[in-house]
């Protein structure tokens, strides 16, 4: 028996130089219990862009929920299309201070966690939908080693020991064009990007979503 499958998605708060994070505009937007993504359950959370807080905010949010699939999103400074992440990193390490004014250097996120994570999420079919559908997409390889990585790590290291496959993944998106000099996407275009990685996401037949 398969059920409609639980997704939650989550982005952060402004940070640092940030005035506006588009993931937290993308939250807001879709809410939750979305009507826009029929035959999918959505939540929706904003997690404080802040090492700690943010993961105790997943960690309820995951609890409360139990999803069948985490999509976590952060804005990319500098990025032109919107970034797959394939590897979570175990380290800590920005120069920048997060909201609580933590800064991190070379710290190790979970002693006894492997190097890295790669991503569970479909990236190859989120890749091939978000370019057929003329967006531009790009694959990254790692997602920093600021607030972003320390989220993208935890979920991965709290699933890799679920009893079921919880796909779960980081996605980077581009800064809001109209509040960027030099690089930035529209937020519409934004949001349709978000449309279509949810929508594959919701589409992986299989194990995650079966009762
Ligand atoms: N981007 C930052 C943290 C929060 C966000 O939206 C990052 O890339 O680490």
């Amino acid at each position: 028996m398969t059920r409609t499958p639980r997704i939650l998605l989550t982005g952060f708060t402004a940070f640092s130089s940030i005035a506006v994070n588009p993931t937290e505009r993308l939250m807001r937007r879709i809410g939750d219990g979305s009507r826009e993504f029929s035959g999918l359950s959505i939540r929706t959370a904003v997690l404080e862009t802040a090492y700690d807080r943010c993961v105790q905010q997943m960690d309820a949010a995951v609890d409360a929920f139990r999803p069948d699939a985490v999509i976590t999103f952060g804005v990319h400074t500098r990025a032109k299309a919107i970034q797959l992440e394939r590897f979570a990193l175990n380290i800590d390490d920005a120069e920048v201070p997060d909201n609580a004014d933590e800064i991190r250097l070379g710290m190790v996120i979970h002693p006894d966690g492997p190097a890295a994570y790669l991503s569970t999420l479909p990236l190859d079919r989120i890749y091939r939908n978000l370019k057929k559908a003329g967006f531009p997409v790009r694959f990254s390889n790692h997602a920093g080693a600021y607030v972003c990585n320390h989220i993208f790590y935890h979920i991965c290291h709290r699933f890799s020991t679920a009893a079921r496959p919880v796909p779960a993944g980081f996605i980077h998106v581009p800064q809001i064009a109209e509040s960027e000099l030099f690089a930035g996407m529209d937020m519409e275009k934004i949001m349709a990007a978000v449309r279509v990685i949810v929508r594959t996401v919701g589409d992986v037949p299989g194990e995650a979503y079966r009762a």
